[in-house]
């Protein structure tokens, strides 16, 4: 059987094969990918995102109980925040979700966010339409923090939840960031300690209307029949074909920075950029003058200056 129909069939590791080949680069992956696309349309996206320590992935958790309670396959891409230096962290998602580990209609992983400097793969939106395909009616992508890249991973979800708890990460940072604006739905976690009630009265009195806010517990699962009628309620009210429109526009940017990388390196080529390099080392250039003229050189007056 081809990968593109074990993944049809929903065969985990198949799945987890493609996106591992989505993630190197792979050439052979994109024939997959091409085979796949037909298949791939409307899922359920949520982004569930807060500062580190907040709750996530104890949420996703009982969240992932909930929907497998309805018979639906359910996908988790915890999306690793900045460097390899996370991955402890996302060994400790998968303790906390591992429950569902051996369930043939979970399926959990992490996915790089960023290009490194070699292009290592953006990989998130083909994982989404690798699960897509899989027939995941429901994908949801754990993202820490609020920084450019996280804000704009959750601007290709349908519903985004905001996990906040009290004494992790600053609230109010979390305010300036953005980050409440973009939540359909601000979970305070950890209502089971006593500064719940404070964290509440401080977002109140900074101004966020009280029906956006949603006092959770992961460690009692309280609030978790709540929270899953209140996602229903926003997919319900949004158009699933805008959200997937959106979708598309967010993965063909995603897919043009990233052939612009690799055409912008070859290009310039290695050798040019060590040049640059040096030159900015040893003061002949400053880095934006540098940067212009490589730029000129690769892209300027649209094809590559001969002779040079
Ligand atoms: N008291 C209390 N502790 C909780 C609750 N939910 C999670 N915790 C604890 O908070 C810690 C962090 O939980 P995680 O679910 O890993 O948080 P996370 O937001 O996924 O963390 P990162 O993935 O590292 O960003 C763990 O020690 C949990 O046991 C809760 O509702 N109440
Ligand atoms: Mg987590």
């Amino acid at each position: 059987m081809t990968l593109a129909r074990k993944i049809r069939k929903g065969d985990l590791r198949s799945i987890a094969r493609l996106i591992s080949m989505v993630e190197n680069d792979a050439p052979d992956a994109l024939p997959h990918l091409k085979v796949l696309f037909p298949h791939t349309g409307p899922a359920r996206i949520i982004g569930i995102t807060g500062p580190a320590g907040a709750g996530k992935s104890s949420l996703i958790n009982l969240l992932i109980k909930e929907i497998r309670k309805r018979n639906e396959r359910v996908g988790v891409l915890a999306v690793d925040p900045t460097s390899p230096f996370s991955g402890g962290a996302f060994l400790g998602d998968r303790l906390r979700m591992r429950e569902h580990l051996a369930d043939p209609l979970v399926f959990i992983r992490s996915v790089a966010s960023r290009r490194g400097p070699g292009g290592v793969a953006h990989a998130l939106p083909q994982a989404v339409r690798i699960l897509a395909a899989a027939r995941f009616k429901t994908i949801l992508i754990e993202t820490v923090g609020a920084g450019q890249d996280e804000v704009g991973i959750l601007g290709l979800a349908g519903v985004v939840l905001v996990v906040l708890a009290p004494g992790v990460g600053d609230e109010i940072q979390a305010l300036k960031a953005g980050l409440l604006e973009i939540g359909d739905l601000l979970l305070l976690n950890k209502s089971d300690l006593p500064e719940g009630r404070l964290l509440e009265d401080q977002l109140l009195r900074a101004g966020i209307p009280a029906d956006l806010l949603l006092p959770v517990s992961a460690l009692k699962g309280e609030g978790i029949a709540t929270l899953v009628e209140r996602i229903d309620r926003l997919c319900g009210k949004k158009d699933p074909q805008e959200i997937w429109r959106r979708f598309c526009r967010w993965e063909m940017q995603h897919l043009l920075e990233k052939a612009l990388v690799l055409e912008g390196m070859r290009r310039v080529g290695a050798g040019l950029l060590a040049k640059a390099a040096e030159r900015v080392a040893r003061r002949e250039s400053d880095p934006y003058t540098a940067l212009t003229a490589l730029v000129q050189r690769g892209f300027g007056a649209g094809r590559p200056r001969k002779g040079r």
